[in-house]
């Protein structure tokens, strides 16, 4: 143990040695602040340990350390198989420590270990092998023009890269951001939220094992309005790129533009699911309680809105309804039986309870939850799966992102009358189209404003697949071959061939 460091027991007694400074140049380093991140358990609201917080001096540090690194040939010369090479071994390391990993996501952040373990873990590793086999497979293209010149364009990284991780998923959206910018050659500063900091400090020192250059990944805790913003402001940093609220997407947005950052964002969403009555409602049903309820409804692709067509709405509310019963297991996460752990802080357990409130007053039909979860102990940020129906397309529960386990159910006529509403939203992130009729499935699938659609299911996500919005859900393109936009330039170089004017 040093003062950089701490020895943990998780409550399923994996031990472990906790990283808590700053990691900047392949080191572990204080914050010049003093200031610190308490992590708190929120299946029980016990400390779990203090991290650093870094300040916007500490950014400096980080961002200067990115640079010298992307300048440095040991990087930037580097053969590409040879990145590729140590991402392979980065995947590798992230698979030999899984359980630790998938221990301390579930510890910090509340959600199922078995989650944690079998899905989330398994789409770090796999996210970042798919991206190792990419390193050495990004080219430029020759352009014909005329016989007197040459043209071609050579894929260039962009450069130093912010990076700024929500808390629902910290490991993956760690994965899904590193992936793309070490394959394409650049250099990152990360910051983990503030809610959710363990788990990528952990990762650091896979990083730092995998034998990755000194300054190439540099990764720091600190709060948004501090560290974050100090990254949206930096002159020194070419991209940013963020996951989080539609609000503080905004504000990125507005601080990148002082040098012109290359931007993409990936905020929030109110994403339709709409179950025709020709469906099969048990699928229907099997997948609309896994589109919203899993991972505590803290999923930004959660299909929340769900819209059944007249003749099969009540039936499909009592089937959801007994879909909660069965299902949602509400317990400790490190529970094998549970299902739903506890939201991650006080903050977003009360902004559920408060949308709770505005239902009810709303007049929306409550048809079961509606309250906290009281466990044993009588601890933690537990909420009892929540389903309104009677929920019309004016109020607040309708519209706005909760972002819990809580959905809304109102009701259709007619196909256009199912599209209209779908798409009556500011955002446009995920959604799904529940019919037997292939046709009226891909008809739909055209017109629905949304980045993705999932037809006869719900919030498949997949590494190869391009994943991101549309209107006030974000701007740009993660994951698949997609993902790499975002982290190169395209260089046009012209030769003049000599042999015309
Ligand atoms: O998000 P923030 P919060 C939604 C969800 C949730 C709500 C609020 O509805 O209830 O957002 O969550 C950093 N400059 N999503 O407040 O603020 C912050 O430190 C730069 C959807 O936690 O967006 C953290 O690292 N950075 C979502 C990250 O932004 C700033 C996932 C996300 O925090 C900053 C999370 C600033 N001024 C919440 N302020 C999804 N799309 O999956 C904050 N940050």
């Amino acid at each position: 143990m040093s003062d950089l460091s701490v020895e943990l027991t998780a409550p399923n007694g994996r031990k472990y040695t906790q990283p808590t400074g700053l990691f900047i140049n392949n080191e572990w380093v204080k914050a010049t602040s003093g200031e610190k991140i308490t992590s708190i358990n929120p299946t029980d609201e016990s400390e779990i340990v203090q991290v650093d917080a870094a300040s916007a001096e500490d950014v400096d540090k980080a961002v200067a350390a990115a640079r010298k690194a992307f300048k440095n040939p040991t990087w930037r010369d580097m053969a590409s198989s040879d990145r590729g090479d140590l991402m392979y071994k980065l995947s590798q390391l992230i698979e030999e420590h899984k359980e630790t990993l998938a221990t301390i996501e579930t510890w910090d952040n509340g959600k199922p270990y078995s989650v944690a373990l079998n899905e989330d873990l398994a789409e770090v590793a796999g996210c970042i092998k798919y991206y190792a086999g990419y390193a050495d497979k990004i080219h430029g293209q020759v352009i014909d023009t005329t016989p007197a010149k040459l043209a071609y364009t050579i894929r260039e990284p962009v450069g130093v890269c912010g990076q700024i991780i929500p808390w629902n998923y910290p490991l993956a959206m760690a994965a899904w951001k590193l992936g793309p910018a070490l394959a394409c050659g650049n250099t990152v500063v990360m910051k983990a939220a503030e809610q959710t900091p363990l788990s990528i400090l952990y990762l650091a020192n896979l990083i730092n094992e995998a034998g990755f250059p000194p300054g190439v990944v540099n990764i720091i805790n600190g709060y948004g309005r501090v560290a974050g913003a100090a990254i949206a402001t930096h002159l020194d940093i070419d991209k940013v790129a963020f996951t989080g609220s539609t609000a503080t997407g905004r504000e990125i947005m507005k601080m990148a533009s002082i040098n012109m950052k290359n931007i993409t964002l990936e905020t929030g969403g109110k994403s339709p699911l709409l179950v025709f009555d020709d469906a099969s409602l048990e699928q229907a049903v099997k997948w609309s309680h896994v589109g919203i309820m899993s991972n505590m409804g803290q999923v930004c692709t959660a299909t929340s809105r769900v819209l059944v067509q007249e003749g099969v709405y009540d039936k499909f509310v009592e089937m959801f309804k007994e879909q909660v019963k069965t299902t949602s297991t509400v317990g400790n996460p490190f529970d094998e039986s549970t299902f739903q752990g506890p939201q991650v802080t006080k903050a977003q357990y009360e902004k559920v309870l408060s949308y709770i409130e505005t239902g009810k007053s709303e007049g929306a039909t409550l048809v079961t939850g509606g309250e906290p979860f009281k466990n044993a102990g009588g601890k933690g940020f537990f909420i009892a799966p929540t389903v309104f129906s009677n929920v019309k397309d004016t109020m607040k529960i309708y519209r706005e992102e909760v972002f819990g386990p809580f959905v809304v159910i109102a009701s259709f006529k007619t196909e256009e009358e199912a599209l209209e509403k779908a798409n009556d939203s500011t955002y446009g992130l995920g959604s799904a189209i529940f019919t037997q009729d292939i046709t009226k499935a891909h008809r739909i699938a055209r017109k629905i404003e949304a980045g993705m659609v999932w037809i006869n299911s719900s919030n498949d996500s997949d590494f190869r697949i391009p994943f991101g919005g549309v209107k006030q859900s974000g701007i740009g393109r993660e994951l698949g071959e997609a993902g790499l936009e975002a982290y190169t330039n395209k260089k046009a170089v012209h030769v003049n061939l000599g042999t015309m004017l």
